[in-house]
């Protein structure tokens, strides 16, 4: 298949990009590098040393003679996207291509507003692109579990049936987001919905929980190949985050009480589940949307975890239960399905046989390269008032 990967110099771009090209694809990888200068504007530097995306590529290239295209360029930017989608021809476009930070998007105003621009505009000018020049191809876009938030009862995947005064439908779940980047993502939904009802494009919803992990079966091929790994409060998730804090013998930062429950997935299980939904097609005319996470943990379950495999490779580890910087429930309920991938053939890595000990053994490699002074969260989500 012909397919383009936006946002292919992230985490997960990255090793999606090496994923397809490995299987045999044409893959073009796209990206404008904003996340580098995002990065850099908070002084947060990967713990694993990331190659240019053009070093990447050309030792791909001699590893296993295949060629990734690189298309350099801003999504945002209508007649870069719409000449490339032109060039392309996608059969899939897989679009990892926004600002995925929760706390960058709360810093201010500007982050706030810089994060829904690039967002909600760059996956407009896609879904336009689609309708003009490749109204056939299927869209395959991550969005997120913190689309639902955290309510009292069961989360679908996507839709809800309802009753109201005695008539039934199936509506759009409801959506309580917790900052203005998730927000990004409801809006980015509302508008495929739309796209697809009425432009009959195809296009599935990838609602991602919370992704930990380092290597998957091709950065694991060569050093020049591995993908980012952040720690910092901005772009490092929770545990990876824990993992780098025992490596650094300091407290794990448990926000409030630690009740706090979400959907977890190894980096593995991202390029699986991305892979299936390739292979399998949204109809036309249709929104698709899977949960896309393994298991349920509380943040409190994971520093146990963590806890436990430090202490295997004699590191001693407390836990600090830190004022928590954001504003969610620190304990509720929380029971969302994530059964459509696993009927589509999905082979979970589960936390318990993920060597946590192998996270921590590759963060030692790299101890040096880390700042502690990173580590604590700065960004408060009711600004300077509490
Ligand atoms: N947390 C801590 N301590 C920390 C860091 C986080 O207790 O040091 C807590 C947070 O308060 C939150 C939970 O851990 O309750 C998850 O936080 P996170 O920073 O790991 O993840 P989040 O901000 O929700 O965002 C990440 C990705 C985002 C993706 C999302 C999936 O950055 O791109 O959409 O996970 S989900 O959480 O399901 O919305």
């Amino acid at each position: 298949m012909r397919i383009l990967i936006l946002g292919a110099d992230g985490y997960l771009g990255w090793p999606t990009a090496l994923y397809f090209s490995q299987q045999g694809h044409t893959v073009v990888a796209c990206d404008n590098f904003a996340k580098r200068q995002w990065r850099a504007e908070v002084g947060a530097e990967s713990v694993t040393p990331i190659r240019t995306l053009h070093e990447r590529v050309q030792v791909w290239r001699e590893y296993s003679g295949r060629t990734i295209q690189l298309a350099v360029g801003d999504i945002t930017n209508w007649s870069f996207l719409s000449a490339l989608i032109q060039d392309v021809h996608p059969e899939a476009i897989i679009h990892y291509g926004e600002q995925h930070s929760a706390p960058f998007s709360m810093i201010d105003r500007d982050h706030a507003v810089l994060t829904q621009m690039n967002n909600v505009v760059g996956t407009l000018n896609v879904l336009w692109a689609m309708r003009d020049f490749a109204p056939d191809a299927h869209l395959v876009k991550i969005g997120t579990m913190g689309e639902y938030g955290t309510p009292n009862i069961d989360i679908e995947e996507g839709y809800l049936e309802v009753e109201h005064h005695g008539r039934r439908d199936v509506v759009p779940y409801p959506k309580q987001p917790g900052s203005y980047y998730h927000l990004s993502k409801v809006h980015d939904s509302h508008n495929m919905l739309f796209a697809c009802r009425i432009w009959n494009l195809r296009a599935t919803d990838l609602n991602q929980g919370v992704v930990y992990g380092i290597q998957t079966e091709e950065t694991a091929l060569d050093e020049r190949l591995c993908t980012s790994f952040s720690y910092d409060e901005c772009w490092g998730t929770v545990l990876n985050r824990f993992c780098v804090q025992a490596v650094l013998n300091l407290p794990l930062t448990v926000y409030g009480q630690g009740g706090q429950t979400r959907g977890f997935l190894d980096i593995r299980d991202t390029v699986q589940c991305v892979a299936l939904a390739v292979q399998h097609s949204a109809p036309a005319g249709e929104l698709r949307v899977f949960n896309q996470f393994t298991e349920q943990f509380s943040v409190a379950q994971l520093a146990e975890v963590v806890g436990k495999a430090a202490s295997e490779l004699g590191l001693a580890v407390q836990v600090a239960h830190v004022e928590n910087p954001r504003v969610e429930k620190e304990t509720h309920y929380y029971n969302a399905q994530h059964t459509r991938l696993l009927d589509l053939g999905l082979q979970p890595h589960t936390l318990s046989e993920t060597l946590v000990e192998s996270i921590i053994q590759t963060i030692q490699r790299y101890r040096d390269r880390i700042d502690p002074s990173l580590i604590m969260p700065k960004t408060r989500w009711r600004g300077d008032r509490g």
